[in-house]
């Protein structure tokens, strides 16, 4: 077939996590952006309620961001990032490390969250390797735990939608089960039983043996899954059983870095200090795709001595390591984060948001509602015989009104800037409200 109006042909993007058909049957398409709102095609203001992919913490196109991305695009378009590097991407990491808890002193690069997942999964073998126990190579994830959709994210991930098309790879992992419990619903925050869920992990040490487990990888709260709030004290078990062990601990905070939960780390916010981190999102705003992980000190030298000098320590890294672009663009985001006290901003607004949001409580077809910082998530009731279905409805009705939210399986999703104001929460609960109301 040739298709000579290309373009109308909307066959040829092969879009990512979408229904294809469907979306090119009745598309929705965004064409700019300002703040707390998007433009669609037709011309209608769109209010975000969900930061883009939980990423535009800072509000869309700031100006200090989009200046700092203009003038890097004309000084410096790229430098190669293996055995040559450009001065901001040591100014940012050192940046990045003064920000972080404990002694995460050192960050690796990347592009993207998925791209953040594979790096730490693959230093935790290489740190362990470099200490002499090469034995420990099993790697533990946890269900319903979304880490991108690279090989090695996807087998520690536990969203079975994201992994039976591609079961290949997956030899070697094993999973903690998930922290959802619907006799908690409705609980604001965290719930205060289920700690011990994390001995899930004592049991897996006895099924594999602690000498051939490597790291243990969740996200400190469960983004994608649809909000998932880990119960008091369940993180400090973890972590606790991981040095009880020598298994490394990694938190995936590429949805709960930069400001998320009112701190700027998940870390911060539960008061547990992970081994390594993967970051990635808001740290450039999302205006340019960037990730990092940090590792601890500890692990940082440990691999980086394991090598005699003048050999490269760890062979990894992108063509886009610490790429110009992104580099600027998160040095701005850090400095907008900073000099407009947008953590604190979300901490401030996070108990009004915790009230707008459980206010849903009665409304039509909500099961349970969950809220920690500026996240927020109302479950429905499956539509019988037709599972996410009556979600999907939610969505789409709401953005006929002017609302973007997220579905996440039976759940709508929210994470909005860390700009928003409180009429814009008003706004979006009571669009939800009506939207909930009148869909069957
Ligand atoms: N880890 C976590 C915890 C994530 O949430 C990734 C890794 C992968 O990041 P990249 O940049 O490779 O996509 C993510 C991504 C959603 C949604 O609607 C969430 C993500 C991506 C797209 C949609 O919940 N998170």
């Amino acid at each position: 077939m040739t298709n000579t109006d290309i373009s109308n042909n909307l066959d040829a993007f092969w879009m990512p996590f979408t229904a294809n058909r469907q979306f090119k049957n009745a598309p929705r398409l965004l064409v700019s952006a300002k703040g707390m709102h998007y433009t669609s095609d037709d011309g209608r203001q769109v209010l975000d309620g969900t930061a883009g992919l939980w990423c535009v913490n800072a509000g869309h196109c700031h100006p200090k961001i989009v200046e700092a991305i203009r003038a890097q695009a004309g000084t410096l378009d790229y430098a190669p990032p293996f055995q040559m590097a450009h001065p901001q991407a040591f100014e940012l990491s050192s940046r990045l490390v003064t920000m972080a808890p404990g002694h995460l002193n050192h960050v690796f690069l990347g592009n993207s969250g998925s791209e953040a997942v594979d790096t730490a999964l693959k230093i935790a073998l290489a740190y362990h390797r470099a200490r002499g126990d090469a034995g420990r190579v099993r790697l533990i994830g946890r269900e319903r735990g979304y880490h991108g959709v690279g090989f090695g994210g996807i087998a520690v991930g536990g969203m079975v939608g994201n992994r039976k098309q591609f079961g290949a790879l997956f030899a070697g992992v094993d999973h903690l089960p998930h922290t959802y419990n619907p006799k908690h619903a409705f609980t604001r925050g965290q719930a205060e039983e289920g700690a011990e869920l994390a001995d899930a992990l004592e049991r897996l040490v006895g099924l594999h043996d602690a000498s051939t487990i490597a790291a243990v990888i969740v996200e400190p709260m469960a983004g994608s899954t649809g909000v998932l709030i880990p119960p008091k004290g369940y993180l400090d078990r973890l972590r606790a059983i991981c040095d009880k062990h020598g298994i490394l601990l990694i938190f995936d905070e590429v949805i709960t870095g930069f400001g998320r939960l009112g701190t700027a780390f998940a870390a911060d916010y539960f008061g547990v200090v992970p081994d390594m981190m993967t970051t990635a999102k808001g740290i450039t705003n999302a205006a340019v795709p960037m990730s990092a992980v940090f590792a601890s000190d500890k692990i940082y030298d440990t691999v980086i001595e394991a090598t005699p000098e003048g050999g490269i320590e760890l062979a990894h890294g992108y063509t886009y390591s610490s790429h110009p672009m992104a580099t600027a663009a998160a040095l701005a985001t850090l400095d907008v984060y900073r000099d407009e006290g947008l953590f604190e901003r979300a901490h401030d607004l996070s108990p009004y948001w915790e009230h707008a949001i459980h206010s849903l409580k009665g409304t039509r077809h909500v099961v349970d509602l969950r809220n920690i910082g500026l996240v927020g998530a109302i479950e429905l009731e499956p539509r019988p015989g037709a599972p996410l279905k009556r979600a999907y409805e939610v969505f789409t009705r709401c953005f006929a009104e002017g609302v973007l939210v997220r579905q996440a399986g039976e759940a709508i999703c929210l994470s909005p800037p860390l700009i928003i104001e409180k009429t814009q929460i008003d706004q979006i609960v009571e669009t939800l409200r009506k939207a909930l109301s009148s869909v069957e």
